[in-house]
């Protein structure tokens, strides 16, 4: 038993179960406890929106990344400890493309061990980043993990090579760490970055580009009166008063309080990502206006969706196009999260700030994706609150129980039932949402999809495809917290 589950028993949670917790959230589109900062928050919109450095290769193929302590400047005039890939939150962005494998050596220099998850990624077994599989810090700092040992734990010493074939279509992708139980305070602490794979088939079509294509990394943080993050640890792992997740109050896009940035009145891709360790967002344009969905978690959309808004669970991503010739010069444009009152209520600001050629355009066929494949079989998995633990189908997470073993080539539908909001993540794996409660699924499950957002007591079928490594995967519960309280499974690919 961890220390995590140690600490949860220690202090019991018997009030809360089931309906209650759900009822104690108020408007029930919220998953986490809000941990209220104590540092002076800035005015929004006054900070620019920074853009990742693009990751370079040492040489072809090849990257180097090092994860390390940084002191950064995320409030104005104070400084934060982060953990960061290369030093940087978010960390370097991947640019990939299909059909270029890519060996990702990543070194770390933190105190703690990792394992690094590329999320959307078709990746073998060995480099998926299993939550046991462990680079230990270089330098001796391994004192930390003596005590965390786990069945069947592998550990990297110093450095470790991750191996991505990149035999996937164009899509946006992120990486972030996934450790045995302590996910959710390292991406809190920083471990977090987008991967973008593109290939021929985006490469034809006329969507913005360059300074116009933007990745967002949307998520929520606390600080201290010091500008450290806060994150509710004991000693011996989680507080259990954040037994729903972790909500913070101040909203972060590429590592900076509600930012602002500059547009010409033209089109812009955004790719949208909610980081966030639970918190679930609703975005919307204020003062109007529509998203232009191009993609979804796992590549281009065969047809352009057009959202008012737009849910995003923790770990999902949308591709966008925003047409900012649609306000007048001058204007601006803020993308606001209409599931929060208050500071998270705001996200980030566009102001237009004139006129300029635009050349772009989104067509009204864009891709070509995999299509429908025929179930072999139907299996259920069941997200709920078994006493003091997250479980699936009852069962608290033990590396190398399996749960199903689905057969490489085939398809199957999976049916995922929840007691509380569960984004529900696949790895390897992608999926089409077939249906909501029996009913078709909303415009924005459009697409292949990895995550998905299971909502109280809702029955959302998903129809998986098995398709590229055999071996053995995951699936959970992408609120951090929740992962982090054993809400993960081992599936084998056969
Ligand atoms: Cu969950």
């Amino acid at each position: 038993m961890s220390a995590r589950r140690a600490g949860l028993s220690r202090r019991g949670f018997l009030g809360m179960l089931g309906g209650t917790a759900l009822a104690a959230t108020g408007c029930g589109e919220v998953a986490g406890e809000l941990l209220t900062g104590s540092a002076p928050m800035p005015a929004p919109f006054t900070v620019p929106l920074p853009i990742p450095q693009v990751a370079r290769p040492v040489s072809p193929g090849l990257y180097e990344v090092t994860q390390r302590v940084a002191r950064v400047e995320i409030l104005p005039g104070l400084r934060t400890e982060v953990w960061g890939y290369d030093g940087t939150f978010p960390g370097p962005t991947f640019e990939l493309r299909r059909g270029e494998p890519a060996t990702v050596r990543v070194r770390n220099e933190l105190p703690v061990p990792t394992s690094t998850h590329l999320h959307g990624g078709v990746t073998p077994p060995g480099s998926d980043g299993y939550p046991t599989d462990l680079v230990i810090p270089a330098g001796g700092h391994s004192g930390h993990s003596a005590h965390m040992t786990h069945p069947g734990e592998v550990h990297h010493e110093g450095t470790k090579d991750y191996r991505y074939p990149v035999g996937q279509r164009a899509a946006t992708l992120w990486y972030h760490d996934h450790r045995m139980d302590y996910t959710a305070p390292s991406v809190w602490q920083g471990l977090a970055g987008f991967a973008l794979v593109r290939d021929e088939e985006e490469d034809a079509l006329p969507l913005p580009a360059g300074e116009r294509e933007l990745p967002l990394l949307i998520c929520d943080r606390s600080f201290a009166e010091d500008g450290s993050l806060r994150y509710p640890r004991t000693h011996e792992g989680h507080d259990s008063d954040y037994m729903e997740g972790v909500e913070g109050d101040v909203i972060l896009v590429n590592g900076a309080p509600w930012p602002v940035h500059e547009v010409t009145a033209t089109r812009y891709r955004l790719r949208l990502l909610n980081a966030s360790n639970a918190r679930r967002l609703r975005l919307r344009l204020a003062p109007g206006g529509r998203f232009t969905q191009i993609g979804s978690d796992s590549g281009l959309l065969a047809a352009p969706v057009r959202h008012d808004t737009l849910p995003m669970a923790p770990g999902e991503r949308y591709d966008v196009v925003v047409d900012f010739s649609a306000y007048p010069v001058g204007s601006t444009v803020t993308l606001v999260n209409t599931l929060a009152d208050g500071p998270a209520g705001q996200i980030m600001r566009f102001v237009v700030a004139r006129r300029a050629k635009d050349d772009s355009a989104v067509p009204t066929t864009l891709s070509r994706p995999p299509e429908r494949p025929v179930p072999v079989t139907t299996r259920s998995f069941d997200f709920r609150r078994t006493g003091q633990s997250w479980t699936i189908n009852g069962r608290v997470y033990r590396p190398g129980d399996l749960l199903a073993r689905p057969r490489l080539g085939t398809a199957e539908v999976w049916r995922l039932t929840s007691d509380f909001h569960h984004p529900v993540h696949l790895h390897l794996a992608h999926f089409l949402v077939l249906a909501r409660n029996g009913r078709p699924p909303a415009a924005t499950d459009a697409g292949w999809k990895d995550t998905v957002d299971v909502r109280p007591y809702e029955v959302v079928d998903v129809l998986a495809r098995f398709e590229g490594y055999r071996g053995r995967y995951m699936l959970h519960c992408h609120n951090l917290e929740h992962e982090d309280m054993a809400m993960m499974a081992d599936f084998e690919v056969v």
